[in-house]
């Protein structure tokens, strides 16, 4: 894989981090020289996430979103994280078909990948693939993923900027506070502001904001109407200078060490689930140990140090 500058020739870039991509999310045989060539502190991509639960209009503000960011001669990239059914293996929506509009555009690259059924609306491979796209040199980098629940904390991990899409009559404001997005929501995006009940969706906000600790930071609100074409240009105004205020005071520093410990920890995971696969004996003996676990005669931390024991010795 050859990284080249989107920028300076984006003809190249493209094929070349569409193959670059491809490696890292297939795990093919050179995905770990990708990543380790890519892997640079130099790139300064700002990194958006964008999420809320199916059928809210992410992909069709996304879209809106984008031709602002290409008007202002910005080069732009897209992640879209499809939700795949675990039964049919295929995605739910035409994200790739809603996107189109802009998708022809020079200085635009989009790609969709699977979800693979992991939790948080993100593959494990995401957050690689995020890197990857950096090395590629583009101004903004943006990450639809669907909500889901608790797990969309694994977003926030490599985005450097979360926004919380809601929309009214989606019975799910409610469902998406109690799933802990007041936590991780930078900015709360009230989509559809041109049907009925905008403004009580506000107010359930509002009020569950309320709730929340008086000592953390209130996410702005922000209505956006893909319809009727207002607020995209506020949402982009918005998301440039949260941004310079995130940088200027750390913590987007903190965050980029939270997301790279992240990616350390997901690493690790996934080395010990393969020494667990490589040795028939261990796996057995997982199994035996299991066993004890549910008849009470081991408790799980014990259950993980006796593994553990077993695991040193195959080292
Ligand atoms: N009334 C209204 N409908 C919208 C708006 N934005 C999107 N939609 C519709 O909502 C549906 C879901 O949109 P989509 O962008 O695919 O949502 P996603 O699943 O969150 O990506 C589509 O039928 C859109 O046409 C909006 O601002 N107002
Ligand atoms: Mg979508």
């Amino acid at each position: 894989v050859k990284i080249t500058s989107f920028k300076t020739n984006s003809k190249i870039a493209r094929r070349e981090l569409g193959r670059a991509l491809t490696a890292v999310e297939n795990d093919l045989d050179n995905s770990d020289v990708v990543i380790n060539e890519t892997f640079n502190s130099a790139t300064k991509s700002k990194i958006f996430g964008i999420t809320g639960a199916p059928g809210v209009g992410k992909s069709t503000l996304i879209d809106q979103l984008i031709k602002t960011f290409l008007d202002g001669g910005l080069t732009v990239a897209v992640l879209a994280i499809d939700p795949s059914s675990p039964f049919t293996g295929g995605a739910l929506l035409g994200d790739r078909t809603r996107m189109y509009s802009s998708g022809l555009h020079n200085n635009l690259f989009i790609r969709s990948s699977s979800s693979r059924g992991h939790l948080g609306g993100i593959s494990s491979k995401t957050p690689e693939m995020i890197k990857v796209i950096e090395a590629f040199d583009f101004d903004i980098i943006i990450v639809e993923t669907v909500g889901v629940g608790q797990a969309e904390l694994d977003i926030m991990k490599c985005a450097h900027f979360t926004s919380v899409v809601l929309s009214p009559n989606m019975g799910d404001s409610l469902q998406a506070l109690k799933a802990g997005l007041i936590e991780i929501a930078d900015l709360f995006v009230l989509n559809k502001a041109d049907i009925a009940g905008i403004n009580q969706l506000e107010k359930d906000i509002l009020f569950a904001l309320s709730l929340g600790q008086s000592t953390l930071k209130k996410p702005k609100i922000l209505k956006t109407s893909s319809t009727n074409q207002t607020g995209v240009l506020e949402l982009k105004k918005v998301l440039l200078e949260e941004y310079e205020v995130l940088n200027a005071s750390g913590e987007m520093d903190r965050r980029i060490k939270d997301s790279l410990n992240f990616q350390l920890e997901l690493g690790l995971r996934e080395n010990l689930k393969r020494i667990f696969n490589k040795f028939d004996s261990l796996s057995k003996k997982r199994s035996s140990i299991e066993e004890e676990m549910y008849k009470y005669k081991l408790s799980p931390r014990a259950a993980a140090n006796k593994l553990f024991k077993d695991l040193e010795k195959n080292l």
